[in-house]
């Protein structure tokens, strides 16, 4: 059974006004812009709409198409195919959902999403994805700040990290009785990153709600990290004093650190990290440091060996 969602019938903005952007690009030249795209980019790739907030892209990057998007997914608890979670995700039950929040905070407490994200504003924000496995799309979510949740709940002076599970239930997620990693699917950030304006909570994609194969309905995005940081169809978030043991970590700990941080210069044991494919297109993109965030995010890791901590 194969789940497709309709895509999105405007890029993230509601018909109007995507309309008159569409005016207003025609009337700058449609022959100026096309000018300005390099000749490798996918021509159905949708243009990043001129008033969207979009994060560290280069001058080229357009968006990866909606039936990239939600077709070619990693999500192993449906399997390890890039199909299989489009295929097999229609069992997963993301309403209604409950989020605990707990560990070293103040306000430890189970939410139904809804009053998760009750007193938080969903924000469209394009960023760059990096999968490990040195392929690359530019995806348009739509999400809450990670820090507006973590200050909601107070952590207190001795939490160090933030600990992110995922549902972990055979009924609703075939893969799971097949022990290709460590179920539950943990992941895990230092809490400044964690803390970081980027780092963000996901409830959308180009303007939708997440279809179940990219992490319904609330799943974790850090854009300078590989992406297998973005723990899907988060069921708890935990804070902690101590690094979370990663389920991706147990997996193989010389080829999946705790950090994760996207860098050229460090290659995973088995293949490259210098270079990427935008999913659909045909020549390889040079890896940014940090997937391009580096301005904003380098601080962070100021005076730690990112060889040694990949
Ligand atoms: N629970 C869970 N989360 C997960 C994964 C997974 O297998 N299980 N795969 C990760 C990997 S490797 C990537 S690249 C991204 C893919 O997200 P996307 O399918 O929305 O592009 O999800 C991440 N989050
Ligand atoms: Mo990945």
């Amino acid at each position: 059974m194969r789940i497709r969602n309709e895509p999105p019938s405007s890029e993230l903005t509601p018909e109007p006004r995507y309309h008159d952007r569409r005016r207003f690009l025609n009337s700058l030249g449609a022959a100026a812009l096309t000018a300005f795209a390099a000749p490798w980019v996918r021509a159905d790739a949708p243009r990043v709409p001129p008033t969207a907030k979009a994060y560290g892209l280069q001058k080229d990057d357009r968006m990866t198409p909606w039936e990239d998007v939600t077709t070619y997914n990693n999500f192993y608890e449906f399997g390890t195919e890039k199909s299989d979670p489009a295929d097999y995700s229609a069992t997963l039950q993301p309403k209604p959902w409950t989020v605990r929040v707990e560990g070293l905070v103040e306000k430890p407490a189970n939410y139904q999403l809804e009053d998760f994200l009750k007193p938080h504003t969903l924000e469209d924000r394009i960023y760059r994805h990096r999968c490990v496995e040195a392929w690359s799309m530019v995806v348009p979510w739509r999400g809450v700040p990670l820090a507006s949740v973590l200050k909601r709940a107070a952590p207190t002076g001795g939490a160090k990290y933030v600990e992110f599970t995922t549902l972990n239930d055979p009924k609703q997620m075939r893969g799971v009785s097949d022990p290709v990693l460590e179920w539950p699917y943990v992941e895990g950030l230092r809490l400044d990153e964690a803390m970081h304006p980027l780092a963000l909570l996901v409830t959308g994609v180009y303007g939708q709600d997440l279809p179940n194969q990219n992490g319904a309905p609330l799943r974790l995005v850090v854009p300078w990290k590989y992406g297998f940081k973005g723990c899907k169809s988060i069921v708890r978030i935990r804070l902690t004093n101590q690094q979370p043991k990663t389920a991706w970590n147990i997996a193989g700990p010389t080829e999946y650190g705790f950090y994760a941080n996207v860098n050229p210069a460090v290659d995973h044991p088995r293949w490259s990290q210098a270079k990427e494919r935008r999913i659909g297109e045909f020549l390889k993109r040079p890896t940014l440091p940090f997937n391009g965030y580096a301005d904003e995010v380098a601080s962070l890791y100021a005076g730690l060996d990112l060889a040694k901590n990949y």
